[in-house]
């Protein structure tokens, strides 16, 4: 790809850098996209460094399945999860329109990275959440970022629907990701791979829940196309977790139930936009158990060294599941960092054993050999 996109984008700097956008990846999407997202001068760039995160080649991934794989490590981002991209530009516009509050329903990321995004913009923030299913690290990332965290007794689908009336009863912007805003931040994922791998890959796996994620790379992906910044459209494979698989079953579910609390979800905000993104690019939106989900998990921490949530691990599981043709690009969204969930990580390993504290004592446990 040449280096003078840079400059078509306006966005040419004295850095010296290449890149096709960027000059200063490392200050967050939106000074590395401007040019593609909706700000202006006048908007604050409300930021934590957000975006530029590992494209990881997965090499016994890659041989397990047959193709060249590459995971996108979006636990890499500030507050460890995807939710940082469309977080910056929410907060952001939301700040140029001189909002004091924010709120937002949450399996738990979304209102990790709005209470971090919120307390730098000086806003106050407000989390709804279900009460009992959010792993623990989200839960304290929201609260020690000094947010107002409220539990209601049901799942996120309804914990949405109280959240999208509040605006008409308090002075409040709503960050979920039915404010376009979130998006459009979001879309940044897809023009990082392409900028990256110099084009789009073959195959694109992603995890579904509330499913503003997989319309928003599809976004991303067909904006390079259009301005001839790639050559192809990857076709979009999303994931739900089978206990809370509406779009794969074409209804809502009630009570959705999986492991995957991130995606516990049975009414997607995004459902079109996740249908369109499947059908437009030649894609499927499908089901992965827990246990498969489980399976993925172990196998990215111990061959692939990335440790990322269960939701996450749903992209890689679809992959082993499903197959691609032999010799596919295809890149894996791990959405969100595996420290999250603690109690899930160590249910998944083998638990530590305690000995005296002595060298002999150490060094049996360890079964090493003579
Ligand atoms: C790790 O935080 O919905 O399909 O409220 O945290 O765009 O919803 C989180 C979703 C995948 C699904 N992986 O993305 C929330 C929330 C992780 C997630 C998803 C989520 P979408």
């Amino acid at each position: 790809m040449a280096s003078s996109h840079g400059s078509a984008h306006g966005l040419a700097d004295s850095t010296g850098l290449t890149g096709p956008h960027d000059g200063r990846a490392w200050e967050g999407i939106i000074r590395r996209y401007a040019a593609f997202l909706p700000v202006s001068e006048k908007t604050p760039i409300i930021s934590l460094h957000e975006g530029n995160t590992p494209l990881l080649p997965a090499p016994r991934l890659s041989e397990r399945v047959g193709a060249d794989v590459f995971l996108k490590v979006e636990g890499a981002n500030p507050t460890g999860s995807f939710k940082d991209r469309g977080m910056t530009v929410a907060i952001s516009k939301a700040a140029e329109a001189g909002a004091r509050a924010v709120v937002c329903a949450s399996t738990g990321n979304t209102s990790a990275s709005a209470a971090a995004y919120a307390a730098r913009a000086g806003m106050s923030c407000a989390v709804v959440i279900p009460e009992g299913h959010i792993a623990l690290g989200k839960l304290a990332q929201a609260l020690v970022h000094g947010a107002r965290v409220v539990q209601v007794r049901a799942n996120f689908d309804v914990a949405l629907d109280i959240v999208r009336e509040l605006p008409s009863r308090a002075p409040i912007v709503v960050v979920n990701s039915i404010n376009p805003d979130r998006i459009e931040g979001q879309k940044t994922g897809a023009y990082e791979v392409i900028d990256a791998l110099g084009d789009a890959p073959d195959v694109h796996c992603i995890p579904v829940g509330n499913a503003g994620n997989i319309m928003a790379y599809w976004r991303g992906y067909r904006d390079y196309y259009a301005k001839n910044l790639s050559t192809r459209l990857p076709a979009m494979m999303g994931f739900q977790a089978l206990g809370a698989a509406p779009i794969v079953l074409g209804h809502p579910v009630e009570f959705p139930e999986t492991i995957a609390t991130a995606i516990r979800i049975g009414n997607p905000a995004s459902w079109e936009g996740a249908v369109e993104a499947a059908r437009d690019s030649g894609g499927q939106i499908r089901a992965v158990s827990d246990e498969e989900i489980l399976e993925a998990y172990r196998f990215l921490a111990v061959e692939e060294s990335v440790f990322c949530e269960a939701a996450s691990a749903a992209s890689v599981a679809g992959l082993m599941k499903f197959g691609v043709p032999k010799g596919s690009r295809v890149v894996c969204v791990l959405t969100g960092h595996g420290l999250k969930d603690p109690d899930l990580a160590i249910s998944q390993a083998r638990v530590p054993v305690t000995v005296d504290a002595t060298l002999d004592a150490v060094l049996a446990t360890l079964e090493l050999g003579e």
